[in-house]
């Protein structure tokens, strides 16, 4: 990292239920930790998740990382896509549907972000268990901006199943 004084720390959700998702998965957090000026501080572990939204599609995997970066939230979004292409992601009528590879900017440092391109906290975050379960597992007293403290979001989604592998 070039000026590690002005690296963030931000937290990326990793979700895929198509071609063998634990694989996607790993392969995901090991081009997260190849990312130009960016470090993988903590990961935690995989989750079997239930579909939120789109009911009829199978189980997912899903996990979140903490990384410290150096790269623009644009920049970071960028390149978060394009690991997504190179891991066979289509995005034609994808709409919450299956998916081989899913990279979330979830988090940048304490920042609110509302671009075209990206809402930063993500805007489903707060409600979705499949994020707030590994999140919590990596960073226990997180608070979200405009959310509040993460333990307290984590009681009003304790419906959704959510198992750890
Ligand atoms: N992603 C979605 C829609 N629904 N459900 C689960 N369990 N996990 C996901 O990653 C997920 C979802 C859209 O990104
Ligand atoms: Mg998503
Ligand atoms: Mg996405």
């Amino acid at each position: 990292m070039s000026k590690p004084e002005d690296a963030v720390c931000a937290y990326i959700g990793l979700g895929s239920n198509l071609a063998e998702p634990v694989a996607q998965l790993r392969a995901g957090v090991s081009a997260l930790a190849r990312l130009e000026q960016t470090r993988v501080e903590a990961c935690s572990s995989f989750y079997r998740t239930a579909p939120v939204g789109r009911l009829e599609q199978p189980d997912f995997i899903n996990a979140v990382c903490r990384v410290r970066t150096g790269q623009a939230p644009a920049t970071l979004l960028h390149n978060l896509l394009e690991i997504e292409r190179r891991h066979g992601r289509v995005r034609e009528g994808d709409k919450g549907g299956p998916r081989t590879l899913d990279l979330d900017l979830l988090l940048y440092g304490n920042q609110t972000i509302r671009t075209a391109e990206l809402t930063v906290p993500h805007p489903r975050l707060h409600e979705r268990a499949f994020v707030l379960y590994p999140l919590h597992e990596i960073e226990p007293d997180l608070v979200i901006p405009g959310r509040g403290a993460l333990r307290e979001l984590l009681a009003s989604c304790a419906g959704q199943r959510v198992e750890k592998l």
